[in-house]
């Protein structure tokens, strides 16, 4: 007889590149959704592959990691998955959770035999829903009692975009018993799980979209306000091997700023942040734990800078020898003591949302950041061994073929280790929507035009940019970006390593397309081709948590 179990947290659902492809390559040649995604993976063996797909693909054959090796950064502990089984199992409710989907659906069924009352699917990286409703189909086959409920960032999306007839279908067919509108949500999960165990009634809990009649119904608003300082994550409850090397946590929750082409703080609120003694606290749990690569996924770490210069005494006053990675404000970190302390704390790398090269765009994008600001920041990182990644944006109103020029110039010049630039995606829940009239900004999603620039004209300049910049290695996004380099580091790869294999990788994406093909011959790829696997014969990697065979799982999704 299996123990009783309250609630089991499911993290993320993702999917082989295949199921993007097709869809993505069945548009036009020149759709600019086709044109970001051919910069996203490279042909290898005659099959498109993301860049860990590579690093699957051959670490079978050259690093000795046993059969269907599956890295992916989604093995260390989704966050959302292990904060909301940390906050039940304070409440004193029996919780557990998996980080990655498909890959733990074993480990999934066997949790599901406890036969859970509740199930509580996160969805912090979906723009669709359709990952959700795959594990609603799983999870209804395998324990058809358990209440499913959905709540995070998509749902928060579904119910601020769609018209009231939609939502209900929507919800009908991804198939959940509730959905969470809050943007915090734990408290309302907590409420859930307490009230369906005393045999409650779900309508009695604020905050969800319950069943009714014919479709749903949200019970009423209550706006949470979960004290970080009280919900930190208790590590300890974890399972002893389910940690890892790397780890991602956070210290405070939102955003300082309002960048006006994002809408993450007009989701999250107004800036939170946990006490210097409570991250301790947590640090020293992940550190006794054996964790070596800390990552912060706060949107702005180093802001405020007091509280960031204490966090870095505080870490270096207990000696955690962790290295650490975050984002990171270049318009926060002005005088130089700062880069020591970051030094000298652990950190290894960080994220440079620098977005343009020119200051007008800047201005427009409401970044209260100067490329003189980004200047003086990249110079003091390197000196001190600092690893940069910089992230753009192409075609944001006010972007011209010159700005496009100062930005190209900009990167050459400063050298970020690692960039990569997005065709800019106008999504109306972001500030610059309430400029729309006066800009002339129509559209939306990866189709836009505004006063200055078109879509279209914006992925030439994303083409243009690729193609000119020499100074810095590109980095893909998809299920890789920044958040790849602790992951890889975790596993054993240097970080000289870790460049060497980007530029590889950045050299082999133009013959992605015709389209976008350098003039650069046969030869040349052969030649990157035989590169990449030289490089794969000089490392060595410990071996993935998960084991998933990649072909057979394309052919199926
Ligand atoms: C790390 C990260 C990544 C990494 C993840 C690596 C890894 N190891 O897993 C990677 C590289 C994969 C990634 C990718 C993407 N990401 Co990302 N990523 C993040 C980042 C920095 C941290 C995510 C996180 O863990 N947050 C902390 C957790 C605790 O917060 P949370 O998920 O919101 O959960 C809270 C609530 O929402 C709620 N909640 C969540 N789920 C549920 C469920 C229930 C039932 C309940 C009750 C509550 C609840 O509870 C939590 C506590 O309050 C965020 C920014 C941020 N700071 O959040 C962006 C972010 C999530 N990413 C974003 C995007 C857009 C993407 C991409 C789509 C980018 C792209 N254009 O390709 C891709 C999608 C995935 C893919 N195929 O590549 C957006 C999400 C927008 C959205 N969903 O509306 C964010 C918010 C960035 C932003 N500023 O816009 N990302
Ligand atoms: S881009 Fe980053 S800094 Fe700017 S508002 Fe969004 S989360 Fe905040």
């Amino acid at each position: 007889m299996k123990s009783a179990l309250d609630c089991v947290v499911i993290g993320y659902n993702d999917p082989p590149l295949s199921f993007h492809e097709h869809r993505i390559m069945a548009q036009d040649e020149m759709s600019p959704e086709r044109r970001v995604f051919m910069r996203e993976h490279l042909m290898v063996d005659g099959i498109r592959r993301a860049p860990m797909d590579v690093i699957n693909h051959y670490a079978e054959r050259f690093l000795g990691v046993g059969p269907d090796p599956y890295y992916h950064v989604g093995e260390v502990p989704n966050l959302a998955a292990v904060y909301l089984a940390s906050y039940l199992r304070r409440q004193g409710h029996a919780a557990e959770y998996v980080s990655l989907f498909r890959p733990e659906q074993g480990a999934l069924t066997e949790l599901l035999e406890c036969r859970p009352r509740v199930v509580a699917i996160t969805t912090t990286f979906y723009l669709m829903p359709w990952p959700v409703q795959e594990i609603c189909q799983f999870v209804r086959a395998a324990s058809p009692g358990s209440h499913i409920v959905v709540g995070g960032p998509l749902i928060d999306n579904l119910v601020a975009d769609l018209p009231a007839e939609t939502l209900r279908d929507v919800f009908e067919w991804i198939d959940a018993d509730s959905y969470v509108k809050e943007s915090q949500g734990e408290a309302t999960l907590g409420s859930l799980v307490g009230t369906l165990i005393a045999g409650g009634d779900p309508a009695q809990v604020p905050n969800l979209y319950v069943r009714s009649g014919q479709g749903f119904r949200f019970t009423r608003a209550r706006p949470e306000r979960n004290d970080l300082d009280e919900c930190t994550i208790d590590w300890g409850l974890c399972d002893p091997g389910g940690l890892g090397l790397t780890v991602q946590t956070r210290t405070a929750r939102s955003c300082a700023f309002k960048c006006s082409f994002c809408d993450f703080p007009v989701r999250a609120g107004a800036l939170s942040v946990a006490s210097v003694a409570a991250v301790e606290r947590e640090l020293r749990q992940l550190a006794r734990r054996g964790v070596r690569h800390l990552v912060f996924v706060d949107d702005t770490f180093n802001v405020p800078i007091g509280r960031f210069k204490d966090l870095c005494q505080m870490m270096i006053a207990n000696d955690f020898g962790f290295e650490w990675y975050s984002f990171f404000r270049s318009s926060a970190a002005r005088d130089t003591e700062i880069y020591d302390l970051m030094q000298h704390s652990g950190c290894r790398a960080v994220f440079l949302g620098i977005e343009s090269g020119d200051d007008s765009v800047l201005r427009n994008m409401t970044k209260s950041s100067s490329t003189d600001q980004y200047r003086f920041a990249v110079e003091q990182l390197h000196q001190r061994g600092i690893t940069t990644f910089a992230s753009f944006i192409c075609g944001f109103p006010g972007e011209t073929e010159k700005s496009l020029r100062n930005t190209i110039s900009f990167i050459n010049e400063i050298q970020p280790t690692f960039y990569r630039a997005e065709l800019w995606f106008y999504n109306h829940r972001s500030p610059i929507h309430e400029q729309a009239q006066a800009l002339g900004l129509t559209g939306q999603g990866y189709d836009w035009k505004h006063a200055t620039m078109d879509s279209a004209l914006g992925a030439d300049a994303a083409d243009e940019l690729f193609r000119d910049v020499t100074g810095s290695t590109w980095m893909p996004g998809y299920n890789y970006d920044f958040w790849a380099v602790p992951y890889l580091r975790g596993k054993g790869l240097t970080m000289s390593e870790i460049v060497g294999l980007q530029s590889i990788i950045s050299s082999l994406i133009p013959f992605n397309s015709a389209s976008t093909a350098d003039p650069a011959s046969e030869e040349t790829r052969l030649r990157q081709l035989q590169a990449l696997q030289a490089w794969f014969s000089s490392v060595a990697m410990s071996e993935p948590r998960y084991r998933l065979a990649l072909e057979a799982s394309a052919a199926a999704g």
